[in-house]
C-alpha cells in the first residue's frame, strides 16, 4: 500500500531514519542556509529536514525540505518498491513509465485543510513559515516545493505546475512559471481573451504529486493528476475548491485560492535559480502577473514543503537526476537509438546541462548519433552531452573525465552545436543580451556541444590495454586486508 498522504508518509521516512527535526532556526535565511550547507557538505543521502519550533510564527506551524531529496525517499514516494540504489531506482522508474497507465483521480467531499479557512482580513501569508533563502533574494518565497493548479480555458485540462512565488504582502505573491511552462501558456491563454484565471497554490501535498508536477516529460494535454496516480497505482484524492472549483488535493496541508488579473504585474525577484546563479540578472526583478489571494486553507500545525536552489550539488539534484536520467534514457531508446547501458544526469549541471550514455558501441558512427539523441531528448536546457563506452560508470564523474582526457581526440570527438535557442536561465548568455529581453521576449542563442568520449569505433580491437587490477584480484585482496581496509577505505 502507499503511503496515503504526507503526515502518513513522514512517518515511514522516519522509520526509515531519514528524516531529521531542527528546532528553532529563522525563516530568514537561517533554515534555507542549514539546508545548504547540509545538503553540501553533509552525509549521503541527507535527511528531509522538518523545521520546527520556529521562531516568530505560531507553534505548530512547519517547514519541510528536501522531501524526496534520497533515491530510497523518491523510489519510497513513486512506489518504485524501497530501494537506496540510484541507478536501480532510475531502472524502476523508466520501467514504470514504459508500462504506464494514468489513473484519473477521485473527487470525495471531505479534506482536513479545511480545519482552518481564512478569508478577508484573516489572511496574512506572513504568519507562516516560509523561507527567504539567500541574502541577496528579493524576498520570502513560497511555492519551490508545492504545486499551482491551473485548468486550461479550451480544453478544461488541468495543470499542476511547480513554480516559485514570492510573497509581496499579506495577500498577494507573484507568481514565476518561465516561457514555454504548461502554467505561462495557460495564464496567456486567460489573459489574450482579457479574462481573470482562477489560482489554486497547494504545499504539504502527496509527495508522488510534487514530482510529477515538476516533471517535464508529462507532457501538454496530460494531467500531473493522472500521472501521479499513475505513478502511485491509485487515485489521487480531491475536493473541488469553494471558491474555484478547481481540484484541490484532499491530502493537503496548506492551499491557498486565489486569482490572477490580466495586466496586474509586480517585481518579482531576484532569486538564486537551480544550476547555483542569479541567472535573470539583465532584467531582475522581473515583472511577473500578482495573485490575489481570497482564501487560505490550511490543517492544524501546516507543514509547508520548500525546496532549496544553490550552486550544486543542491538540496534539489540528489531527486531530479533520477527522474531525468529515467526520462531521458526511455527517451533516447525511443528514438531508435540501440545499445544504451547507461544514463547520468550529473548534478553538477543540475541534473539537465551535463548528461553522459554509456553505449555498447555497435556501428560507425553510433556514439555521436547517441549524443545527438540526447541532445534532442534534453531539449532546451541541456549543454554538454558525453557519450562512453560502457566499461565507463556514466554516473562517477571521474571516471567519465578519464574517459574524456583519454578517448577523445578534440579534433573529432566533440561536435559543437551553434546558434541553439536557449532559456532565460542560460548563464552563458552575457548578461548585456539578457537585458535586451525587458518585457518583451527577445530570442536567445547558446551553444551545445557533443563530446565522443569512445575508444574509436574502427580501432577497438587493438586498443591498449588498461592498466588496473583485475576485479577478482581486487575482491581477493580486500578480503584477505579487510582490517587494512576499514581503517584507509
Ligand atoms: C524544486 C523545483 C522548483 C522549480 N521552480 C520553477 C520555477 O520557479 N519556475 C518554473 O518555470 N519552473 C520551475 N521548475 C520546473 C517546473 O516545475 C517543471 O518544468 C514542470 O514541468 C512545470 O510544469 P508544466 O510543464 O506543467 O508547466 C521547478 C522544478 C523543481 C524541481
Ligand atoms: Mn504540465
Amino acid at each position: 500500500m502507499a503511503h496515503k498522504d504526507l503526515r502518513d508518509w513522514l512517518k515511514l521516512i522516519e522509520a526509515d531514519s531519514e528524516l531529521k527535526q531542527i528546532d528553532g532556526a529563522k525563516c530568514d535565511l537561517e533554515m534555507a542556509g542549514l539546508v545548504e550547507i547540509i545538503y553540501r557538505e553533509g552525509k549521503r543521502p541527507a535527511p528531509a529536514l522538518l523545521f520546527d519550533n520556529i521562531p516568530g510564527v505560531a507553534k505548530g506551524y512547519r517547514t519541510l525540505f528536501g522531501l524526496v531529496s534520497s533515491p530510497r525517499r523518491l523510489s519510497r514516494a513513486l512506489n518504485l518498491g524501497v530501494c537506496d540504489e540510484r541507478m536501480e531506482v532510475v531502472q524502476r522508474l523508466r520501467d514504470k513509465v514504459k508500462g504506464f497507465k494514468p489513473i484519473s483521480p477521485k473527487v470525495v467531499e471531505k479534506a482536513a485543510f479545511f480545519e482552518n479557512t481564512l478569508t478577508g482580513d484573516a489572511i496574512d501569508l506572513n504568519r507562516f513559515p516560509v523561507p527567504r533563502h539567500h541574502e541577496a533574494d528579493g524576498g520570502f518565497y513560497i511555492g519551490t516545493g508545492g504545486s499551482f493548479i491551473l485548468k486550461d480555458p479550451d480544453s478544461g485540462y488541468i495543470n499542476l505546475g511547480t513554480y516559485r512565488a514570492m510573497l509581496i504582502d499579506r495577500n498577494r505573491m507573484a507568481m514565476h512559471a518561465t516561457e514555454g511552462q504548461h502554467g505561462s501558456m495557460i495564464r496567456e491563454k486567460y489573459f489574450s481573451q482579457n479574462k481573470v484565471m482562477p489560482v489554486v497554490f497547494v504545499a504539504g501535498h502527496d509527495p508522488a504529486l510534487f514530482v510529477a508536477s515538476s516533471d517535464r516529460s508529462v507532457g501538454w494535454g496530460i494531467s500531473e493528476y493522472d500521472h501521479a496516480g499513475g505513478l502511485k497505482g491509485e487515485a489521487i484524492e480531491v475536493v473541488n475548491g469553494p471558491l474555484t472549483g478547481l481540484p484541490i488535493p484532499a491530502g493537503a496541508e496548506f492551499v491557498i485560492e486565489g486569482e490572477c488579473h490580466p495586466g496586474d504585474l509586480v517585481d518579482e525577484g531576484p532569486f538564486g535559480e537551480w544550476m547555483g546563479y542569479y541567472a535573470n540578472l539583465g532584467e531582475n526583478p522581473v515583472p511577473e502577473p500578482v495573485i490575489r489571494v481570497k482564501a487560505v486553507y490550511h490543517r492544524n500545525n501546516p507543514i509547508l514543503t520548500c525546496a532549496h536552489p544553490s550552486v550544486p550539488p543542491s538540496e534539489m539534484t540528489p531527486w531530479t537526476c533520477l527522474i531525468r536520467a529515467a526520462m531521458f534514457w526511455n527517451g533516447i531508446e525511443k528514438l531508435g537509438m540501440p545499445g544504451i547501458k547507461g544514463v547520468w544526469c550529473h548534478e553538477e549541471g543540475g541534473s539537465l546541462q551535463l548528461t553522459v550514455v554509456a553505449i555498447k558501441q555497435m556501428s560507425a558512427g553510433h556514439a555521436k548519433r547517441v549524443g545527438l539523441a540526447a541532445d534532442l531528448v534534453a531539449q532546451v536546457k541541456t549543454r554538454y552531452t558525453i557519450v562512453v563506452d560502457d566499461d565507463i560508470d556514466p554516473s562517477n564523474l571521474s571516471h567519465v573525465m578519464w574517459a574524456v582526457a583519454t578517448r577523445a581526440d578534440p579534433a573529432v570527438a566533440i561536435q559543437i552545436l551553434e546558434h541553439c535557442g536557449t532559456s532565460s536561465a542560460d548563464t552563458t548568455v552575457p548578461v548585456a543580451e539578457k537585458k535586451k529581453w525587458k518585457h518583451a521576449p527577445k530570442p536567445l542563442y547558446s551553444g551545445r556541444a557533443i563530446i565522443d568520449a569512445c575508444q574509436p569505433f574502427e580501432h577497438r580491437d587493438e586498443w591498449y590495454p588498461v592498466c588496473k587490477i583485475s576485479d577478482q584480484l581486487q575482491a581477493d585482496l580486500k578480503k584477505k586486508w579487510a582490517a587494512l581496509f576499514k581503517d584507509l577505505c
